[in-house]
C-alpha cells in the first residue's frame, strides 16, 4: 500500500484536499498536536477492478488504497525541519506538497502574498535543511564507529552520507542523486526527505481550474501560471492540479449530482481521481488482480516488482511457500469472457518467482503451507 504525507505552508489547503482524498467528513478529527498526524484512507477508483466485479459478482469488492496524513499545521510557516522524526513523513513513499494558488482575501497567506514558486522553493529547502541535520549526525555517529572498529561497509556507508551531504550543501535534493542498488539501500533507513518522491498539488481558484483546457494541458498552464514550470521537470517530482475546496464541496454530493457538477466544470475525473493516478506515474506502481466469488481485489505494487514479492503482498505466507503463479493478462479476459475460456485457448500462463507481473495481471498464486 502507498503511504502519502501532505505537507504544506499553513491554509493553503491541505486539511481541505485530506478530506476530499478521503472521504473524512469533518476536520473536527485532526488532532491538535503538531506532531500527530490524521490518517486516512482513500480508495483507487480502477475501472478494470469495476469490470472484474460485474464478471465475477463476489460478496466483496475491495480496491487498492492509498493512505494520507495529514499533519495539524506545525506553525505559522509549517516549517518540516524540526519534525523530521515525524512518523507520518519518515514512513512515506511519497510526499504531497500543498502549494496555494488560490487567492482569497479570507484567507491570510502565512508569508502575505501568493507565490507557488517562491513556497515550492521554500518547501524544498526546509526538506534540504532537515535532511542535512539528519546526514551530519549520521556522519559523525559513522566516524566515531570507524575510529573503534574499521569495517569496509561502514566505509561504504560513510561514503554514501558524505556524498548525500555534499548534494545537500549545495541546495540539491537527494531525488536528484542518481544512487543505485547498494546504495540507495543504504539511504532508506535514514528515511530522507528530499529523497522521496514529490506531488505537487496546485491548490487552484475555482475559475483557473475550467478556464485551461483539458487533462495534461490544463496542468501545464496551470503551472505556467504559477511559475511552478521549471520546479516540475526536476527529477522525481509530478503534479495536479485542484481546486480543493470546490471539489470537497462536489464530491459531498449525491453521485449523479457530482457527475454533473464534474462535467460542468469540464473535469472529466474527479480530484480523487487526478491525485492518486498522478502518484500512481510518479511512483511508477501498478496493479494487480485477484479475483473470485468471494472477492475481487486490486493491489498495488511497484512496477518490476518480481511474482513472489507481489504475493507477499497479499500475505507473507503465501510469498513463503510460493510454488507458482497463474497469470492471465486483463485484456485476455475481457476478450474472452471467462477464465474457462482463457484456460481453453492457453492464455492463463504460469509463472516463477521471478516473473515479473505486469499491470492488469490477474493472478491465482499457488503455495503451500
Ligand atoms: N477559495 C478557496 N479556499 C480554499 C481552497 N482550499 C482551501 N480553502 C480554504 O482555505 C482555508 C484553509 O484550508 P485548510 O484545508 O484548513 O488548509 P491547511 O492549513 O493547509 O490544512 C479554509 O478556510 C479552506 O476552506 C480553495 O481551493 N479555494
Ligand atoms: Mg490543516
Amino acid at each position: 500500500m502507498l503511504r502519502a504525507a501532505l505537507i504544506g505552508f499553513g491554509s493553503t489547503g491541505k486539511t481541505t484536499l485530506f478530506q476530499l482524498m478521503t472521504s473524512a467528513k469533518d476536520s473536527a478529527r485532526a488532532p491538535h498536536g503538531r506532531t500527530e498526524a490524521s490518517i486516512g484512507m482513500s480508495k483507487v477508483p480502477d475501472l478494470r477492478l469495476d469490470r472484474l466485479t460485474a464478471m465475477y459478482n463476489p460478496k466483496k469488492r475491495v480496491p487498492a488504497t492509498v493512505e494520507f496524513s495529514d499533519l495539524a499545521a506545525p506553525g505559522s510557516t509549517g516549517g518540516v525541519k524540526t519534525l523530521v522524526d515525524v512518523a507520518a513523513y519518515k514512513n512515506a513513499d511519497a510526499l504531497v506538497h500543498v502549494i496555494r494558488a488560490f487567492d482569497d482575501p479570507a484567507v491570510t497567506h502565512p508569508a502575505g502574498s501568493i507565490d507557488p514558486a517562491r513556497d515550492a522553493q521554500a518547501m524544498e529547502d526546509e526538506l534540504i535543511l532537515a535532511d542535512l541535520g539528519v546526514a551530519e549526525r549520521r556522519l559523525d555517529r559513522i566516524e566515531k564507529d570507524l575510529r573503534k572498529n574499521r569495517s569496509a561497509e561502514l566505509e561504504r556507508e560513510r561514503d554514501v552520507v558524505t556524498l548525500c551531504r555534499a548534494a545537500l550543501e549545495e541546495g540539491r535534493p537527494l531525488r536528484a542523486l542518481d544512487l543505485k542498488g547498494d546504495d540507495l539501500k543504504r539511504l532508506r533507513g535514514f528515511q530522507f526527505l528530499s529523497a522521496k518522491p514529490l506531488l505537487i498539488v496546485i491548490n487552484l481558484d475555482e475559475h483557473q481550474l475550467t478556464g485551461n483546457g483539458q487533462g495534461a494541458a490544463r496542468l501545464s498552464t496551470a503551472a505556467e501560471r504559477t511559475g511552478l514550470t521549471v520546479f516540475l521537470a526536476r527529477a522525481g517530482t509530478a503534479a495536479a492540479a485542484v481546486c480543493a475546496k470546490i471539489e470537497l464541496e462536489i464530491a459531498q454530493l449525491d453521485p449523479g449530482d457530482a457527475a454533473a457538477f464534474l462535467a460542468d466544470l469540464g473535469l472529466a475525473e474527479s480530484g480523487l481521481d487526478r491525485v492518486i493516478r498522478a502518484s500512481y506515474d510518479l511512483l511508477g506502481y501498478i496493479s494487480f488482480f485477484t479475483v473470485g466469488e468471494d472477492e475481487c481485489r486490486a493491489w498495488s505494487i511497484p512496477r518490476g516488482t518480481a511474482a513472489q514479492l507481489a504475493a507477499g503482498e497479499i500475505h507473507s505466507d503465501i510469498a513463503r511457500g510460493f510454488i507458482r503463479a497463474e497469470v492471465v493478462g486483463y485484456d485476455a479476459l475481457i476478450a474472452r469472457g471467462t477464465m474457462a475460456a482463457c484456460r481453453d485457448h492457453g492464455e492463463v500462463r504460469l509463472e516463477g518467482k521471478e516473473y515479473i507481473v505486469q499491470d492488469g495481471d490477474i493472478i491465482n498464486f499457488r503455495f503451500a503451507t
